[in-house]
């Protein structure tokens, strides 16, 4: 789609192709070939709705439909920022039927990240939900649109709810998820593709995920469907999924992790049952658990303590609950160690990033490597160097920088050559920023990080991208953010300022990050302030100094 667009050699596709791993089928096939065997059989489950397979197939062609009307077609960019709800899912492979590319947002981001995303990938559509968590997206939709001004890309936001009024350049539509009428808008082979599997091919861009970020702003991850498809197999069949898995989507839908690793997509792809839920309590979870027979579900390492807790008090029967994934931060060994006992499962560590490599604890591992690593790569051709500050392999047992490539782990982020150049090793791997140690099974233990990102339990903080914003404050004159050590969040986010007269407070740090734009949970833990930010030798600021003034928790 992006004429600089760094891919996978000829070779390599071909091998990948030859492997099994790239099956050459999109995303909209793949459904169209479940809901032909598996028609009855139910695909999704939201509060009291459900869909068969036939129905979800059905369901995505009527919002394909309206979609088309509206003039969205092959690789036209779609920012999609819904909660966890059937939508979600809807419109994903309604998206995937006219050839469109979702752009997996997060329900928290606001005009900052959404405003970025859609100037990044061109969007021409938003679709958001009317109001969730007290917060009401089309506020936030108007600030966008007028934003990006009638010469942006945006033509057109969808609304799941109320679309209230949306006059302006770019309209305010409810998303249609009933079946036009004949002279409706989109009806009929008149308006393009008449099916939508031939509407993009195996080998373009499916969908476009966020990276967790080290810069200024979120990069964009390119995802084909071969490779795409072949993560959520690969996951599934780790995890042995098959028609009787039931799984549970807890985290964010737009979360990588709940979408493909095995997620949503790997549990379709074996013609099982995906549940979503609402929340992430382990009382919803837990009911849900109970109605509908569920079998695996995903968590973060802050969710694992409170699901132990409610566990054990007794008054749940989780019996058909089999397996347990935690991932996208640093599990503490003794949680990992409570977990499975406390809840009957079978519990598999996920070490994984949007970019591409997934690492998984497998099912019949030892406890020892279950509850002190974070799995082996998924597919025998995942590659994975372990490298020293000069680029050179260290052996099996040292520390080092993750590099990695392979048949699902992208080659350049979109529409950012110049970072590309830094991003990735001059034959294509992806420097991860994380530093682990294998083992000689294969078998990863993250340790350490060397990217300037804070993750507060799963989420991802780019230090640059807050504390540009905190620079913006009347007050401040330096910033840094710093993660250190937490109980709760494994990592909370500290700003070190330096002020010019008062310094401000947490909150009044939070309100005006908030103005901004700026995602809430990107908002600092703590604001410390101090007479200046001390440098390393090379004149950087030192981190690892200003984290050691905060008293030792
Ligand atoms: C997942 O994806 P991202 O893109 O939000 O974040 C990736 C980064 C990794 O590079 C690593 O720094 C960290 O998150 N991470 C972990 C971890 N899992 C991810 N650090 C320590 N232990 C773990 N188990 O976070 C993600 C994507 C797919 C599946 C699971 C997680």
């Amino acid at each position: 789609m992006s004429e600089t667009q760094r891919t996978w050699s000829e070779a390599e596709s071909a091998h990948y192709r030859a492997s099994g791993h790239w099956q050459g089928v999109t995303f909209a096939a793949l459904l169209r070939e479940s809901a032909a065997v598996r028609a009855g059989h139910v695909a999704l489950v939201d509060g009291d709705r459900r869909w068969t397979y036939a129905e979800l197939d059905a369901e995505a062609d009527r919002v394909a439909r309206g979609l088309r009307g509206l003039g969205i077609g092959r690789g036209d960019r779609v920012v999609v920022q819904l909660p966890n709800c059937a939508e979600f899912v809807l419109v994903w492979f309604a998206l995937q039927r006219v050839g469109a590319v979702p752009v997996h947002a997060m329900p928290g981001h606001r005009r900052l990240e959404i405003g970025h995303l859609v100037r990044v990938a061109g969007a021409v559509a938003c679709v958001v939900p009317d109001r969730h968590a007290r917060f009401d997206h089309r506020e936030l939709m108007r600030e966008v649109r007028a934003e990006q001004g009638p010469g942006g890309s945006l033509r057109h936001v969808v609304v799941v709810g109320e679309p209230g009024t949306g006059e302006g350049f770019v309209p305010f539509e409810a998303l249609r998820t009933d079946t036009p009428s004949a002279s409706g808008p989109g009806s009929g082979p008149a308006s393009g593709v008449a099916s939508g599997e031939d509407a993009a091919d195996a080998s373009d861009v499916a969908l476009l995920l966020l990276s967790g970020g080290t810069t200024g702003l979120p990069k964009l991850i390119p995802r084909t469907h071969d490779d795409y498809a072949y993560n959520a197999r690969a996951c599934a069949e780790v995890c042995a999924l098959d028609a009787r898995t039931v799984y549970l989507a807890v985290l964010p839908l737009g979360f990588n992790f709940a979408f493909a690793c095995p997620g949503v997509l790997g549990t379709l792809m074996a013609g099982g049952t995906v549940v979503v839920a609402p929340d992430p309590s382990p009382q919803t979870a837990f009911a849900l658990v109970e109605r509908e027979g569920v079998t695996l579900t995903s968590l973060t390492p802050p969710l694992v303590p409170h699901w132990t807790d409610e566990a054990a008090s007794g008054s749940w029967d989780l019996g058909s609950l089999s397996v347990v994934q935690v991932g996208g931060a640093r599990l503490p060994e003794d949680h990992a160690r409570k977990l499975g006992p406390a809840l009957g499962v079978t519990v598999q560590q996920v070490f994984g990033m949007a970019e591409g490599l997934i690492n998984l604890t497998r099912l019949d591992d030892p406890e020892d490597l279950v509850c002190a690593t974070q799995g082996r790569p998924v597919s025998p051709d995942d590659e994975v160097l372990v490298v020293d500050a000069d680029g050179r392999p260290v052996p099996d047992g040292t520390e080092g920088e993750l590099l990695t490539r392979g048949p699902y782990t992208l080659r350049g982020y979109y529409r950012a050559e110049e970072h590309n150049r830094t991003a990735f090793t001059p034959d294509g791997y992806y420097r991860s920023g994380d530093v682990v140690r294998r083992l000689p099974s294969g078998h990863l233990v993250v340790v350490g990080r060397l990217k300037d990102q804070i993750n507060r339990g799963g989420e991802k903080v780019a230090a640059v991208e807050v504390e540009e914003q905190l620079l913006t404050h009347p007050a401040i004159t330096a910033a840094a953010l710093v993660g250190v050590p937490d109980e709760r969040w494994g990592e909370r986010s500290v700003a070190f300022v330096v002020c010019t007269g008062a310094a401000p407070g947490v909150r009044a740090v939070a309100a005006h990050l908030k103005e901004r734009g700026l995602a809430g949970y990107k908002a600092p833990d703590e604001v410390v302030r101090v007479p200046r930010l001390p440098l390393t030798a090379v004149g950087k600021v030192d981190k690892a100094a200003l984290a050691r003034q905060l008293p030792r928790p």
